[in-house]
């Protein structure tokens, strides 16, 4: 016991003459837990563990990130908040699920906005000073941001019309998808992703709009048949540290970990646009049919992407006018 009271003391002296000479951090060896909402397999987080392993090759070891995923350690809703609460330091979440906190953070799921890769660069280059600016309001710093393929419509039968959507009951995962699916018509559920094969099976649901990613790691095939290639926006994960702890860390671990989230931006893309093709292909040689869309449903629902658009704008005041006019829009 003694001993012990004795290792603490050591410890915190250590710790206040580290403060005082400002080596505390540089000298401390740090592990990080960092929540994230998707399975293993998904290439967001295979691009998130190479992340972490960056850092720690970077840092010598001194700063460790361990990747809890698939909403293991915070359910998704809760990973902004707990790294905003300090819980955890660090954190990835799907950045259009905090649409109704700001309209800004949703408009990577405006439908028919940005719906191919170039434009999507573009939109988060428009996006990200607003991003940024209302993070730095909770604490939070964005570290990087990747996106998910262009979103496709999953169904049970052939979709010929916005009408062929009625009744329809539709997985969603955040409120501009849950307002679409509204306004289609259909009754929207939001579901987790890896909740999506039981939701399906049990009839919770009967069709979604998501990635081939999403579809193909899902299984898509052994609960419905036909994939409609909409490609109706392309939406983005972001990484997010606590400033406070950030700020802790010493200069050199932090310039490794502003470098890792870099090179992991510029990788995330690049996995992205190649799990398209790769994950149409998974689906397809499973049997889903690959739809190219009717005239009459790109027109319904470019209708209703224009209705919403108009909704997004008077929402969104001034910073809604500064991302769109940095946009080109
Ligand atoms: N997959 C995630 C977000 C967008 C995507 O392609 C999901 O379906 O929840």
């Amino acid at each position: 016991m003694k001993f012990n009271k004795h290792l603490l003391g050591l410890t915190v002296a250590v710790g206040a003459w580290a403060a005082v000479t400002g080596m505390a951090a540089a000298s401390q060896d740090v592990e990080w837990n960092m929540p994230t909402p998707y399975p293993d397999k998904t290439f967001h987080t295979v691009n998130i563990a190479t992340f972490a392993k960056d850092v720690e090759a970077a840092t010598g070891g001194k700063l460790k990130i361990k990747i809890h995923s698939a909403g293991s350690l915070f359910k998704h809703k809760e990973i902004k908040n707990a790294v905003r609460g300090g819980q955890a330091p660090i954190g990835e979440f799907f950045l259009g699920l905090l649409a109704n906190d700001n309209p800004a953070y949703g408009i990577d799921t405006q439908p028919f906005l940005a719906t191919n890769y170039d434009d999507a660069g573009k939109l988060w280059a428009a996006q990200k000073p607003i991003v940024t600016k209302l993070l730095d309001k909770q604490g939070l710093m964005p570290l990087f941001s990747v996106p998910w393929p262009p979103q496709g419509l999953y169904t049970k039968k052939e979709i010929g019309s916005v009408d062929d959507l009625k009744g329809l009951k539709f997985r969603t995962y955040n409120p501009t998808l849950e307002k679409f699916v509204k306004l289609a018509g259909a009754a929207p559920t939001q579901v987790q992703v890896p909740d999506i094969p039981t939701a399906f099976s049990t009839g919770r649901v009967e069709a979604m709009i998501t990635s081939p990613s999403t579809g193909a790691n899902s299984k898509a095939w052994d609960f419905l048949t036909h994939y409609t290639d909409i490609q109706a926006w392309v939406p983005k994960n972001i990484v997010v540290v606590n400033k406070k702890a950030f700020a802790k860390l010493g200069k050199s671990q932090q310039d490794a970990l502003l470098a890792a989230a870099a090179k992991a931006e510029t990788r995330g893309w690049k996995m992205s646009r190649e799990e398209t093709a790769a994950k149409v292909k998974i689906l397809k040689d499973n049997g889903v049919k690959i739809m190219k869309p009717s005239p009459a449903l790109m027109a319904g629902l470019k209708k209703i992407g224009a209705k919403m658009m108009d909704d997004w704008k008077k929402a969104a005041g001034a910073d809604g006018e500064q991302i769109l006019s940095a946009y080109g829009n």
